[in-house]
This record gives structure tokens, sequence and C-alpha cells, in this order.
């Protein structure tokens, strides 16, 4: 059948010169509107959450998820049960993505710094793995069991001692997370998940919950944790930011983006099969071409009215590429289309380019940035090696990717010995009389008294 999928909203940047802030208010954005709403209702999920705990999750797990729960706690059992039962050509693909993922992760761990900077003077930087992590695994429209993997591997390679896993109940699963989220959480070792999705799962993490606040008086204790992680839709997203500062967050991860830089070489049917893959997360996605051609930009419609007739979650992918989240920016040539994909600062980027690796690294912002034809987003979401948790919405700008160190600290040690301090000890008084703080001064002078 013919798709009713409408045409992509057009956005013709060519012979235009933009200013930073022009270039970023033309690109393809969800409505502020949404935004606003979605924190007005987080807002309130969050402060129920922290008066009534069990009580608040379990209203909201009959509101949202439509299961009735007395504790979110997952049990043991139901855990190696899982694995038990787990598929297992789905069982080496998993195991596949956390080989992968775990020693990239290794790779990465940043090195301690013991640095003498001056006889008998020693700075050092160490990384410490945070206490405790609340990882969330988005279930909703799809369960993620490859997001158990992107969470747990880093925070594991940190070394972090306490891992909590929460993932949205699903009613077909008796009340518990998808069967793969289970299997996978006990193939990577994890123990502690709970049946909690949204952002009432975030509130949990971030304030814990008390001991006997359940609907009959029940309910363990659910500890705050360090750090909370992990993708999830716009609310979930919302409630990460609106809990920051009082945890720290790997980024905003919100609904997935997509964005293509093509030039005339790419491939129209892989460029509109991107597209796709990323649209069926959520009616919410955003799948965004920039291209230096007409030609290009007509062959991936025709390709993507073709494609999405064919694909399973169509409804769900025409809202996506038609809203206006979603689009085809035109521009003149490949200068203009970095400046756009720089002001858009995509989740993901793909360069779709002749010399596609010159393109990427005249590439400064993009959550991860996907590397000629044969590096699609959906290698990364499940098997690069990379991280598929990545900021959304413009957040890429200031922020990274999940990776070792959302999980780790650097702590500075300063060691001076005696005649060391008193090698700069001039210094210090002389600058804290400088700033009126001359107490600072003394606190170094009463030493040589
Ligand atoms: N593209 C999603 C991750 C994902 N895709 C998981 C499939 N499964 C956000 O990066
Ligand atoms: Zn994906």
């Amino acid at each position: 059948s013919a798709s009713s999928l409408a045409p992509l909203h057009r956005i013709d940047l060519r012979g235009r010169a933009l200013s930073l802030a022009e270039l970023k208010s033309a690109v393809p954005r969800t409505a502020q509107a949404t935004v606003t709403t979605a924190e007005t209702a987080v807002l309130g999920i969050i402060a129920d959450v922290r008066e009534r705990g069990h009580a608040a999750l379990a209203d909201l797990a009959q509101k949202f998820d439509g299961v009735t729960q007395e504790h979110p706690r997952v049990p043991a059992e139901a855990l190696a049960a899982a694995l038990e039962s787990l598929d297992p050509k789905v069982r080496a693909a998993l195991e596949e993505s956390i080989t992968r993922a775990k020693a990239f992760a290794q790779a990465q761990k940043p090195a301690d710094v013991d640095y003498p900077i001056a006889d008998g003077a020693v700075v050092s930087s160490h990384w410490v793995p945070v206490s405790r992590a609340g990882m969330y695994v988005p279930g909703g429209l799809a369960p993620l069991a490859s997001s158990v993997i992107m969470n747990a591997v880093p925070a594991q390679a940190a070394g972090v001692a306490s891992i909590a896993l929460a993932s949205p109940p699903q009613k077909e699963n008796g009340g518990m997370p998808g069967q793969t989220i289970l299997a996978a959480a006990a193939l990577l070792g994890i123990d502690e998940v709970y049946a909690m999705g949204g952002a009432q799962a975030i509130a949990a993490f971030a304030y814990g919950v008390q001991a006997g606040t359940g609907p009959n008086g029940g309910g363990d204790t659910i500890d705050p944790v360090d750090v909370v992680s992990g993708p999830g839709n716009i609310f979930v997203a919302t409630a990460k930011r609106l809990v920051k500062g009082v945890v720290g967050i790997d980024s905003e991860a919100g609904a997935t983006e997509i964005a293509v830089l093509a030039d005339h070489t790419a491939n129209p049917s892989f460029v509109a099969a991107d597209l796709i893959s990323q649209a069926e997360h959520d009616p919410h996605a955003a799948s965004v071409l920039v291209t230096t051609s007409v030609e290009l930009a007509d062959a991936v419609e025709r390709e993507l009215a073709q494609q999405v007739a064919a694909t399973s979650h169509r409804e769900r992918v025409e809202i996506a590429l038609s809203g206006p989240q979603s689009g085809i920016v035109l521009v003149d040539d490949l200068a203009q289309g970095i400046a756009v994909c720089n002001a858009y600062a995509a989740e993901h980027l793909e360069i779709a380019t002749e010399d596609a690796p010159a393109i990427a690294a005249r590439i400064t912002n993009a959550g991860a940035i996907f590397v000629g034809n044969y590096s699609p987003v959906s290698l990364g979401d499940y098997c690069a090696g990379s991280n598929h948790v990545l900021p959304t919405s413009g957040t890429a700008a200031f922020s990274s990717g999940l990776n070792v160190t959302t999980f780790l600290r650097a702590v500075q040690l300063i060691n001076y010995t005696k005649d060391a301090l008193e090698q700069v000890a001039e210094h210090v008084i002389t600058l804290s009389k400088a700033e009126g703080l001359p107490a600072h001064g003394d606190a170094v002078a009463v030493r040589f008294a």
C-alpha cells in the first residue's frame, strides 16, 4: 500500500547568510509548548514520590502502566528465570554487544595523574567511582534490552559498587519489565531491579523511597543514588533535568534524533532507512536530513514513501517524520551544512558525503558521529562498542554521551612538604592580602613562625 507519508518539512537555507542564533532557530526542533507541558507534569510526579513514597509509585504504576503493584522490586528468581529462558541467539547478540562495550569502556578509562609540580610537591587527580548509580531502561513503546548494557557496562568498568536498574512494568509480563531486559540484567550480574517507569523512577532514584510507605504499609527502602543515567522519553529526560544537582546525570537523553549530512554521493536508500530507524522509536523522534543536493533530497523522499509503507511501526514513523522536529534542510555547500549540523547539535549525526572522515573532523557538536556509509546509527544502537545513551535536543553542545567518566569523579590530592610550602608561601600570603582575606595567609605563616 502507498504510504500516507506527508512530505517532510523543507527548510531552504540556500543563499542565506545566517547568524548562529538564526541558524539555531531555523533547524527543526520540538515545540517549546511540549517541553513546558512535560515539565509541569514531571514536577507534580517528583513531589508526589517524595511525599508518598511507595504509595505514589503504586498509583503511578496503575495510572501509566495499568498494573497493580505492592512493591516494584523484581525478585531474584524472576531475573534468573528470564536468563534461563532467553533465546540463545538473543543471548549471543547481547554477549557480543557486552564484549564490545566492555572493551571500549575499559580502554576509555582515564588515567590518574600524579604530577610533581615542584620539589617535594605532588598534585594528583585520581578518578574515583561514585558509590551508587541508578539506571533507567525504557519500556513503553519498545523495551530496550540493549540499554541495560549501555548503562551498566560503563558503570561496572568505572567500578561502581552498587547499581540499581529501573524499567517500566509491562502489563503483558505480569507487571515486571520485559523478559529480555531482566535477562540482560541477570547476564550483567545486576540483581537490584525495579519495575518503575517514567519520571517516578527517576524521582525514586534521586530521593530514595522510605520503607513501609506502600499502599498496605509495605515496601522496602530504595536507597538514593549518586548518579541517574539512561535514555527515556521526554518525561524521563525532563525528570533527569529537574533532579540534576541533587544527583548527577549522564545527559538529557530524551526522544531520539538522527541527522544525516549528505551530498550528491549519498545512497538515498541507506539515508531513508536510517531516518526511519530512529523515527521508529517514538512519535516525538526527530529525523533530519541536511543536504547540498536537491536531487538527493527528492530521492530520499521517494525512498521514504516506499520504505515507510513497508515498515512495522508505520504510524509512529509517519508521525515522527512529519512532525515539526523532523525535516529536510537544503544548504548551499558542505561548509553551510556543517554549520547547520553544529547549530543543531544532533544526538546522532551521520556523515554521508565524499571524504566523510574529513567532514566529521569539522563537526564540533554531536552526541555521536557516524562516519561513512557503513556506520549506520543502528550499529551504534547495538553492537559498535560505542554507547547509545547520548545527549538530545541540542544538549550535545555541552554534554557527552554516557561513558565511563559519567560514573567517575576526578578527586584532587595536594601533598606538599614543609620545604615545598615554604617555596611558595610568600605568594600565597600576597594573594590573600590582595583579596582582603589575610587569615588565609596567616594559615600559611603560622607554620613557619
Ligand atoms: N537509538 C536509541 C537507542 C536504541 N535503539 C536502543 C535501539 N535500541 C537512542 O540512542
Ligand atoms: Zn535506536
